[in-house]
């Protein structure tokens, strides 16, 4: 077991990063302590959800995706904004659950980021006591410094990003991030309210044994992504089949992925309100779960094989398919997918 003289908080951290670039003002470090303040109380709320009256169940409230919104969920949202909005170093912000961009209010200082975020990803499992997460992403602003931010800010691509992450609420509360030169994670030590470097320098396996798909969406799916998933199964020509883990967390599948590798998969399906395009949020979901992974040594792609960080959004809550994981993995679904005419095996 480390000593506490032996480790390093996620504060400590930041402050020694900016010390490492003598251009730095300290904006990005005061930022992110906004943040950490916040992961901290929405976990310690999600940590005794189950004995609270009123914050388990739903709302009678619809979110702008048309989804019944959590109690929890709410409760995430306003509290990540209400944080951030008072740093004085965004000039605006997106969540998951508000159609338009959050504005910050006059009477707060307007800094040069952008936030978006989704507050409770994987709502539903709250209820049930299942892991969920926080994802974030962060970038500089283009619109002229000093004035409020728009929309346009907030529409960049995700190579663009200076910073992204995720809070994940599972056995432990751990926060993984990327500030473009690798991964790194920390676990929130309960006893001392830090969260402390526990993982430095995250690396995905460059293959695994993992998929990750919601497989009952089978008979929905294109047919090549219906041939790759038999393909992957198949012991005959596989000698070893995968193995199927699939939480419905994106951050959790992600994050157990990213650990042991694996691929995880979230193609179109034509029941879907939202078909051609998958299911997830580009901005506040497969962007900044595509900056970790690449950074992690892995890949994420939507399933015509277009870098997910490449792609230009249009709107705030625009969907894409997503394909990410080992970089073998997502490797073999793009030539197997590419290369066949007929999908069988
Ligand atoms: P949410 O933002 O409403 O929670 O939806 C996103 C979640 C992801 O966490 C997860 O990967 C996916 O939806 C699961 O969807 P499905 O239930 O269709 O498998
Ligand atoms: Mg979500």
């Amino acid at each position: 077991m480390k000593l506490a003289t032996d480790t390093i908080s996620l504060s400590q951290y930041l402050i020694e990063e900016q010390l490492k670039l003598p251009y730095a003002t300290g904006d990005f470090t005061a930022l992110m302590n906004h943040l950490v303040y916040a992961a901290k109380i929405v976990s310690r709320e999600v940590r005794k959800a189950g004995l609270l009256e009123n914050i388990l169940g739903s709302t009678n409230n619809v979110n702008v995706q048309g989804e019944t919104q959590m109690k929890l969920d709410e409760y995430a949202d306003t509290l990540f904004t209400n944080a951030l909005r008072i740093c004085g170093h965004l000039c605006v912000m997106a969540s998951e659950e508000n159609e338009g961009i959050i504005e910050i209010p006059s009477e707060y200082k307007i800094g040069k980021y952008t936030f978006a975020f989704d507050p409770l990803d994987g709502s539903s499992n709250i209820d049930c006591n299942v892991s969920i997460g926080t994802i974030f992403s962060i970038h500089l602003r283009k619109s002229p410094h000093g004035t409020k931010g728009i929309e346009s800010d907030l529409l960049q691509k995700g190579d663009l990003q200076r910073c992204a992450g995720y809070i994940l609420y599972g056995s432990s509360t751990m926060m993984v991030m990327t500030m473009g030169y690798g991964v790194v994670g920390f676990t929130l030590d309960p006893s001392c309210g830090e969260f402390i470097l526990s993982h430095p320098n995250i690396k995905i396996p460059e293959s695994g044994s993992i998929y990750s798909i919601n497989e009952g969406n089978y008979d929905f799916w294109s047919d090549k992504v219906k041939s790759y998933i038999r393909k992957i199964k198949n012991i005959q020509n596989n000698n070893k089949p995968k193995t199927l883990r699939y939480i419905g967390s994106l951050v959790a599948d992600f994050h157990r992925n990213l650990l042991k590798g694996g691929i995880f998969l979230y193609p179109e399906d034509t029941k879907s309100k939202n078909y051609p395009l998958g299911k997830l949020r580009l901005l506040y979901e497969a962007s900044p779960m595509a900056f970790i992974a690449e950074q992690a040594g892995g890949m994420a792609v939507t399933v015509d094989g277009d870098r997910i960080l490449a792609l230009e959004p249009t709107s705030l809550h625009q969907r894409t398919t997503l394909i990410t994981g080992s970089k073998k993995e997502v490797e073999f679904f793009l030539e197997y997918t590419k290369t066949k005419n007929e999908y069988s095996i």
